[in-house]
């Protein structure tokens, strides 16, 4: 006879299906921030692509606003274990950012106001894997949790979607950014569970 628990979803062994290896289900949203919570208005936000050879891309909010949204339903999955289910957001897709960009480069440095860093490939921004999202659960994106603006890229680790993001510096080379540079994971693939160098 079949034991049924919540969570079980039919899979025979291993946990939670939707679960990547060594997290747990929180239902909560809890703020994970290295340093104070910067107060940027819709104002004065802005968001510049910079190319390898330093071609400046900006869009202010108002620009933001007038691109195509979509409304992405993803999990979340922070290297400190917990994941969250089904979040619900709206945004840009970095596609529609990066579709008149001209570049060649392979990595983006991802950069926040207040200083936040984080690296990956460019492809992990495309192909509808990214967005820069401004609402959160039907609602503005509240200020601890990135608002006005932050970046959505649910398929690596929580770390790599900045808050409060203010560019995007496109390079020929890798570089670590704020969290790779002290031992965590280069790229940060959850259902790897690459949290640190090395693994
Ligand atoms: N600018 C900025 N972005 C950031 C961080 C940060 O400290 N500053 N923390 C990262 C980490 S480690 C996580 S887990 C998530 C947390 O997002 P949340 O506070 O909305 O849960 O934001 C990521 N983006
Ligand atoms: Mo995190």
């Amino acid at each position: 006879m079949a034991i049924v628990s919540r969570g079980f979803r039919g899979r025979p062994r291993g946990g939670d299906a939707a679960l990547p290896p060594g997290q747990y289900l929180t239902e909560d949203f809890p703020v994970l921030s290295t340093g104070p919570t910067p107060r940027v208005s819709t104002d004065r936000w802005e968001l510049t692509i910079t190319t390898e050879v330093g071609v400046e891309h900006t869009w202010t909010w108002r620009d933001l606003l007038t691109l195509p949204h979509e409304k992405p339903e993803v999990d979340l999955h922070c290297v400190t274990k917990w994941s969250k289910l089904g979040t619900r957001w709206q945004g840009v897709s970095l596609d529609v950012l990066l579709e008149d960009v001209e570049t060649s480069a392979d990595y983006a440095m991802v950069r926040s106001y207040g200083g936040y860093t984080t690296n990956l490939p460019l492809l992990d921004l495309l192909d509808g894997q990214a967005w820069i999202v401004h609402r959160y659960d039907g609602a503005d994106l509240a200020p601890e949790h990135g608002g006005p603006a932050r970046l959505l890229v649910p398929h690596l680790y929580l770390w790599k979607s900045a808050k409060w993001v203010r560019g995007i510096r496109l390079m020929r080379e890798d570089s670590p950014g704020f969290w790779e540079a002290v031992g965590y994971h280069d790229y940060g693939d959850p259902w790897r569970e690459q949290r640190y160098q090395g693994d």
